[in-house]
């Protein structure tokens, strides 16, 4: 087997979706996190109204910042009132 047949193997195996979906988090918390330092201040989500509006719900322990956690945490309960 060659590598282009392998790569084929493994899309054909949905993998690469797979993959993609579990990255997507990560990314969008990166994209918000503007100054890098692992958690969103109420500065960097203030173009998202989403954040915005859910702000206090989200900052579960109010210290004024969402971190991964709680990022994660809003994200999965977006996916379940979605459906
Ligand atoms: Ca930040
Ligand atoms: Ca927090």
């Amino acid at each position: 087997m060659n590598i282009k047949s392998s790569v084929k193997y493994i899309l054909a195996c949905g993998l690469f979706p797979l993959a993609t979906a579990a990255w997507a988090g990560d990314d969008s918390m990166k994209k918000l996190d503007s100054n890098h330092d692992g958690v969103i201040s109420k500065q960097e989500a203030a173009d998202n109204k989403k954040l915005v509006i859910n702000w206090e719900t989200i900052d579960s322990n109010k210290d004024g910042k969402i971190d991964h956690a709680e990022f994660s945490a809003f994200e999965m309960e977006e996916a379940s009132d979605s459906e």
